[in-house]
């Protein structure tokens, strides 16, 4: 099944949305297979934001996602990855649809509030970034609690 990395990032937490954002993958019942709460390192910024060393916002991105908490997660689903940018919305808010997490609580290009992996390739190389092999959860949704 497919996984994707989602991040919550320092924004995120300082707006009091973690329960909001994660909210909105649990009520289309995708599965959260890992998560914790932690302060990205520099070493960690650096390989999740390698494919954008040498931009004019790279060194500013590091600095926001290592300023403060972030919550990382694990989410496991039927074309995740797509389905969770949509969740998420456009990368600037601006653009970002109503409906969105973007679109609805994000102002700013670079403060917006959330990070999920862009494609099969990046999940795979993100994922490990943050977690191990052995923290991804394997289980059942069981029907008998529904
Ligand atoms: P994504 O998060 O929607 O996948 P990316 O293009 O991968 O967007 O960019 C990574 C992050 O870098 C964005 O989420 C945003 O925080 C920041 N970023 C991207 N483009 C810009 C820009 O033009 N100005 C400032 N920050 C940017
Ligand atoms: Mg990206």
């Amino acid at each position: 099944m497919e996984k994707t990395l989602i991040l919550v990032k320092p924004d995120g937490i300082m707006k009091g949305l973690i329960g909001e954002i994660l909210s909105r993958f649990e009520k289309r019942a995708y599965k959260i297979i890992a998560l914790k709460f932690i302060r990205v390192s520099e070493d960690k910024a650096q390989k999740l934001y390698a494919p954008h060393f040498g931009k004019p916002f790279y060194e500013p991105l590091i600095k926001y996602i290592t300023s403060g908490p972030v919550v990382s997660i694990v989410i496991e689903g039927d074309d995740i990855i797509k389905q969770a940018r949509k969740i998420i919305g456009a990368t600037n808010p601006k653009e970002a649809s109503p409906g969105t997490i973007r679109g609805d609580f994000a102002q700013k290009i670079e403060y917006n509030l959330i990070h999920g992996s862009d494609s099969e390739e990046s999940a795979q190389r993100e994922i490990p970034i943050f977690f191990s092999p052995e923290e991804l959860l394997s289980y059942e949704l069981n029907s008998a609690y529904f």
